[in-house]
């Protein structure tokens, strides 16, 4: 058998012998092993070293954001607030915020799997537009270091949020600047988002119909829409801040005949959107790990399919639920809260449905498969606790406390993190054509559920009993579950500090990754690991069903 037999390895004709390893000659170089210079890597337009690139720029963003976190904990140990002034206090945690939502959260999974397996899974040999890829990797750094150098070295305070009128009028910080480096981050989503969008229409292989897509490629396409929707949004609003701030047009201020609300109906119009541009391709990478260690078909494939985009298109409906107590007319408030329950309706769809493919089906609990499940259950609390929050009674009551906090960081880091972490081990075969070391994957894994429900669940209740965001001094009675809070997130950055070093280690003393470590289906397991430079030794056909596992329906 010739090497690029094995490594075509057409799904249909059931060949699953791993790659022999790099030792033959007659193969093209895989696209890792190609060139080694930096210039090759910074001048790349191979959407697998633009993944990369995204992978460590997004990990380095991640480092910082997470350093402000571990200090806000710290801060919030002691209840007078003595270990930071109010200022620098504010300042963190708009660090944190800014850093983690704009250049980790919202870039993680679309940039750096969208970019390396995406293209794979549907048999492209690159995305359509792969220098334009490149650029977009150069706005997201250039638009993020910048707003990086202003929040570090000047400082900010007006939280990620940047709400008028603080922003515009009261605050003495560096608004202005941060602001540019975020609207500039924003064309390379808009670019990123145009990219993929393009490439799923144009460069499926022969027989990758829409309904044989993955569902990760489902996803990408439901995000990108996202993006290319509201983005322009955000960076008109942002751009009318920095002209408010500097030129004091009168958009937002009230004196001169503006209005401080209409800056919250622009930021969410984006930004709730924005929250599905974080949570969508986290349901995609699950949908990808699900079937593969349960080896069952995805239950209920195209009604995945539909969700994405269904979710896709009602997050465009809902942003006022963020206005309930500041600013709407009950009528809106009562026609926001409905629609925002509407949502559960394809959220809920996806759990069903992963959790209908996990039943009966024949279970390896490995990292990708732990991360999976410990998402499905955050998701779920997360979720669930939106539905307290679209309730206008209950949010009248818990609006602007920790309750709030707690709900969305059970979505975002239960749900992307985790997400971002259980893809980044699934994958990481094909990325780097090494294995990582199972028992620490699961341990780290383990830290961090751990570790993640000690941090945020006792701040549901701190928020229920009236701890308010953003302010370092509380009642002494709050203590506790804020040490409890504190303490958690010990253990969580050490779940997260694992993966960091043993995932770096084993790109050199990692077992070397056959084709198809998890006996997966999807294209992206027909190819070589690390893929070869132009991701297939020949284009390949697609005759195949998604998820074609063995048959278990009779067992379901
Ligand atoms: C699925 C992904 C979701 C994500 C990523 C997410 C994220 C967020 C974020 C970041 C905030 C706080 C924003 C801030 O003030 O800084 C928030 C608040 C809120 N979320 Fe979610 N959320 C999600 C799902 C839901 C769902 C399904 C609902 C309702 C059905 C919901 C309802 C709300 C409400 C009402 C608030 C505002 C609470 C308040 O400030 O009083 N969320 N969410
Ligand atoms: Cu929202």
């Amino acid at each position: 058998m010739s090497p690029s037999d094995l490594v075509l390895g057409r799904v249909s004709e059931g060949v699953r012998e791993p790659h022999p390893g790099r030792t033959t000659i007659d193969r093209e170089p895989d696209y890792l092993h190609d060139e080694h210079t930096l210039r090759s890597w910074l001048g790349s337009t191979d959407h697998k070293r633009i993944g990369i690139l995204y992978l460590l720029s997004i990990t380095f963003f991640f480092i910082i954001g997470a350093c402000a976190a571990g200090l806000i904990r710290l801060s919030l140990v002691v209840p007078n607030g003595q270990i930071f002034s109010n200022d620098t206090y504010n300042k963190l945690f708009t660090i944190h915020g800014v850093v983690m939502v704009w250049f980790f959260l919202i870039p993680s999974i679309p940039a750096t799997f969208g970019n390396f397996i995406m293209p794979i899974m549907i048999g492209a040999k690159d995305v359509a537009f792969p220098r334009l890829n490149r650029t977009s990797w150069y706005i997201f750094m250039t638009g993020a270091f910048f707003t990086l150098f202003t929040v570090v070295v000047g400082g900010v305070d007006t939280g990620w949020t940047f709400y008028a009128p603080f922003s515009t009028t009261f605050s003495n910080t560096w608004v202005v600047p941060a602001l540019i480096g975020v609207i500039v981050v924003g064309f390379s989503s808009i670019l990123t988002g145009l990219n993929f969008i393009v490439t799923i229409h144009t460069m499926r292989a022969p027989g990758m119909t829409w309904f044989r897509m993955p569902i990760f490629v489902w996803t990408m396409y439901a995000t990108s829409l996202i993006f290319l929707l509201a983005t322009p949004v955000i960076t008109i609003a942002l751009i009318l801040l920095v002209m408010e701030r500097a030129f004091h047009i009168g958009v937002f201020d009230p004196a001169l005949g503006g209005d401080p609300v209409l800056f919250e109906h622009l930021f969410w119009f984006y930004s709730h959107p924005a929250v599905y541009i974080m949570v969508l391709p986290g349901m995609g990478v699950i949908s990808e790990i699900v079937p593969a260690f349960a080896q069952k078909k995805l239950f209920g494939y195209r009604f995945v399919a539909y969700a994405s985009i269904g979710l896709a298109s009602l997050t465009f409906f809902v942003w006022g639920h963020h206005m309930f107590v500041n600013g709407e007319s009950e009528t809106s408030a009562v026609v926001f809260s409905v629609l925002s329950f509407a949502v559960a309706v394809p959220s809920a769809v996806k759990v069903y449905n992963w959790t209908a493919t996990i039943y009966k089906g024949s279970l390896k609990l490995d990292t990708p498969m732990l991360y999976a499940m410990g998402y499905i259950g955050l998701f779920v609390v997360g979720g669930l606790t939106g539905l307290f929050l679209a309730t206008l009674a209950v949010d009248e009551h818990v609006h602007d406390t920790y309750f709030v906090v707690a709900h969305f960081h059970y979505i975002m880091v239960g749900g992307t993190a985790l997400a971002f972490l259980g893809g980044l081990h699934y994958w990481w075969p094909k990325f780097t054509g090494r294995m990582y070391p199972e028992a620490l994957g699961r341990l780290s894994a383990f830290f961090i559920f751990i570790g993640f429900n000690t941090t945020f669940f006792p701040q549901f209740l701190l928020g229920y009993l009236g701890m308010p965001r953003r302010y370092h001094n509380y009642p002494p009675e709050f203590q506790l579950l804020n040490i409890l809070s504190s303490a958690g997130s010990v253990v969580l950055a050490l779940g997260y500090l694992f993966p960091m070093f043993y995932l770096t280690w084993s790109l050199r003393y990692g077992k070397r990754a056959p084709a198809n470590p998890w006996n997966a289906k999807g294209l992206e397991w027909t190819t070589s690991s690390p893929p070869p430079k132009h991701n297939f030794e020949t284009p390949p056909t697609v005759d195949f069903e998604p998820y074609d596992y063995i048959a278990r329906e009779d067992r379901v």
